[in-house]
């Protein structure tokens, strides 16, 4: 190295503006939590002392000289410093190496003994090669080129090998055999050590020999230092798994976090307490994170084709499950640039496991579920429900996810329809069900989910009890009650006019809105007012004029129902009501007009879109085909086929 190491030794040759070969390597001792180094000096060894304290670093460093550091090689250097190595497992690495922190991550995480090496490289003439035999380092040294592979003197050496290889290397050196490699004295004895290559291939593991080496090293160092690095976090809350990922995706480079959007928060988890801005603001807090990013889907196609990371970092908790077809996107869009995925075991620590249990219990709280939904509604400007009617009914409400081209698709709330309430207790939909048991429903699903809850208020009853009833809905946390203007025995609307049927009249319905929305104490609580005139014949023009009446009276939404197949008139409806009234949301329940997407309903000016009692409709014909099939053959072996294993059933259950 000539005038390079004239004043000190080798390792303390600058490599970047802000490192030595040295301070490089003790810094990365630091960052992957080695505390103890023992450091074998030979000349200027007061220097390199010096050097070291001045770098102030969280590290006990055992200085061990070797007095004869100019008549023989480092097998007696180490020999010198035999009795601090023999307490554990050792990182044995020369001074004069330079290698990248995913190298060395590798090495410090081997389950095994391992010498790092390369099956890329060419075979080098002057440096070590190792012959590598059913898996094993068999021999290492500069003579060897047979079934050899390059090799760096970078290892991670098990304590019981360790101490196999160390003592002949003081039997060696004892022998006054000390001019020679350590790996010398390995080679004699490395049938008994288990030491398996690790094939770094072409990532940067280099000694720094000769000046033109230095320059060749330094440059892959810049490349190195510039690499980009990708993560995406939903979270809210940040716990020390968050961390300890943050922590080793940065070592791999400058590091981008994407943050997921409210909408692609909620739908593929559930409604984020902490908006979009804050958990951005949090992210960006995190010391080492260089830029943080929208990320607004699930999806991470879109920012990788932007930012093309050399890395994108993931747990590997997405290896399975329905983030699986997600990775598999990373993985395709990486290999379009050559970019790699790198994953680490995801921590399921039970402490993480509480924190998300008490978010979820957060989220059921009344008064958080009661404002998702005006929440959702502004956010994403239509919002679907589907029925449930049992907790168990819920549960499929709260969890059904579909992946679909990259997005999640979620059900956005929950619909306690009469119909289907009634339906489950055996008993015809004709507000027989009272309130009492009506609100056990709801409580029954509330316990188990975290959706907000749209309640089917059937007429609202008497407008004196109807406050009552709009009191303790909101109370329980349910976010809106849709009662419909008709009154007498009221019948289910898909009737229509085959029954009697009668609609109240517009003073009467604007009163008990009116008296209902007196009544609530918050903000968030909403009543939305259901016109009967198309079910019933009435026409277009006095369904408008209804809804225009009763948004006057206070209605936060309407709904416009009918029960033909034909959406037409649904249409027809959306359309004038739109002409007046840019706002106040719309709800539609398309039992009929079925063939209607949730795109086109939003595009016409629709809000809410509720699958009314599509659960009810198909769970009852499947138990009685059930009931049926054990009945014809007196056992129940020909149902199991129908029948949904106790395991998901189980898995659909959450645990407490
Ligand atoms: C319900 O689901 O109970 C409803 C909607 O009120 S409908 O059955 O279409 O009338
Ligand atoms: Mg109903």
């Amino acid at each position: 190295m000539g005038v390079l190491t004239s004043e000190h030794p080798k390792c303390m040759t600058e490599i970047s503006h802000r490192n030595t070969i040295l301070s490089r390597q003790l810094r990365q001792c630091v960052e992957y939590g080695i505390e103890e180094v023992v450091m074998t000096t030979g000349y200027y060894d007061k220097v390199l002392i010096d050097y070291c304290n001045f770098l102030h670093l969280p590290l006990k460093i055992t200085f061990v000289n070797n007095p004869l550091y100019d008549k023989t090689n480092y097998i007696y250097s180490i020999y010198c410093a035999k009795d601090h190595l023999k307490d554990g497992d050792i990182i044995l690495m020369h001074g004069d190496l330079v290698f990248e922190n995913l190298v060395f991550e590798a090495v410090v995480d081997s389950p095994d003994s391992c010498m790092t090496v390369s099956s890329t490289l060419p075979l080098p003439e002057k440096d070590f090669k190792a012959v590598i035999k059913d898996g094993r380092i068999e021999k290492v040294g500069i003579e060897f080129f047979e079934n050899a592979m390059a090799a760096q003197p970078l290892y991670k050496i098990k304590k019981e090998d360790w101490l196999i290889w160390l003592s002949n290397i003081e039997r060696f050196c004892e022998n006054d055999n000390r001019k020679c490699y350590a790996e010398n004295a390995l080679n004699e004895v490395s049938g008994q050590c288990a030491i398996k290559p690790l094939d770094v291939k072409d990532m940067l593991c280099a000694e720094i020999d000769t000046p033109e080496d230095l320059e060749v090293v330094s440059a892959k160092l810049r490349t190195v230092n510039d690499r980009t690095v990708y993560m995406c976090f939903s979270t809210e809350y940040i716990h020390s798994g968050h961390i300890a990922i943050i922590k080793r995706a940065k070592r791999l480079g400058r590091l981008t976090i994407g943050v997921l959007s409210d909408q692609a928060v909620a739908s593929f988890r559930r409604f984020p307490l902490m908006p979009f801005e804050e958990r951005k603001a949090l992210m960006a807090s995190i010391a080492g994170v260089e830029r943080v990013v929208e990320q607004s889907t699930l999806s991470y196609a879109e920012n990788v084709r932007a930012l093309k990371p050399d890395y994108v970092v993931h747990g590997d908790d997405w290896v399975n499950g329905f983030q699986r077809p997600i990775r598999q996107e990373v993985l395709d869009v990486l290999a379009e640039y050559g970019g790699q995925l790198v994953e680490y075991p995801y921590s399921s620590d039970p402490r993480y496991k509480e924190i998300d249990k008490m978010h979820r219990a957060e989220l059921a709280m009344p008064d958080l579920r009661r404002g998702r939904l005006r929440k959702l509604l502004d956010m994403k400007g239509l919002v679907t429900a589907i029925e449930a009617h049992s907790g168990i009914t819920g549960l499929i409400a709260e969890k059904t996810t579909v992946l679909q081209d990259g997005k999640t698709y979620q059900f956005d709330a929950m619909w306690i329809s009469s119909l289907c309430d009634s339906t489950a207790k055996g008993k015809p939909d004709i507000e027989l069900v009272d309130m009492t048991s009506r609100f056990r429903t709801i409580d029954d699903i509330m316990e188990v989910t975290t959706k907000p809850i749209i309640f089917d208020g059937d007429t609202g009853g008497l407008t004196e009890h109807f406050i009552y009833t709009v009191r303790s809905l909101e109370r329980m946390g349910v976010s809106m009650v849709i009662i419909e203007d008709k009154t007498g025995l009221k019948k289910n609307s898909l009737f229509g006019t085959e029954v009697e049927q009668t609609q109240d009249s517009i003073e009467n319905f604007c009163a008990k809105i009116a008296a209902g929305k007196k009544a609530q104490k918050t903000h968030d609580f909403m009543i939305c007012a259901r016109i009967e005139s198309l079910i019933l014949e009435r026409g277009m023009e006095d369904a408008l004029t209804r809804a225009f009446a009763f948004v006057g009276a206070g209605a936060d939404a309407v709904m416009i129902h009918s029960r033909k197949k034909d959406p037409a008139e649904i249409f027809e409806f959306v359309a004038k009501f739109r002409e007046k009234d840019s706002v106040t949301p719309i709800v539609v329940v398309p039992t009929s007009f079925n063939t209607v997407t949730e795109d086109e309903f939003k595009a016409r000016g629709v809000n809410v879109v509720i699958y009314a009692n599509q659960l009810t409709r198909t769970g009852f014909p499947a138990m009685q085909n059930a009931a049926r099939t054990i009945l014809e053959h007196h056992r129940a072996k020909e149902c199991d086929d129908m029948c949904m294993s106790i395991k998901d059933i189980i898995t659909l259950i959450p645990e407490e």
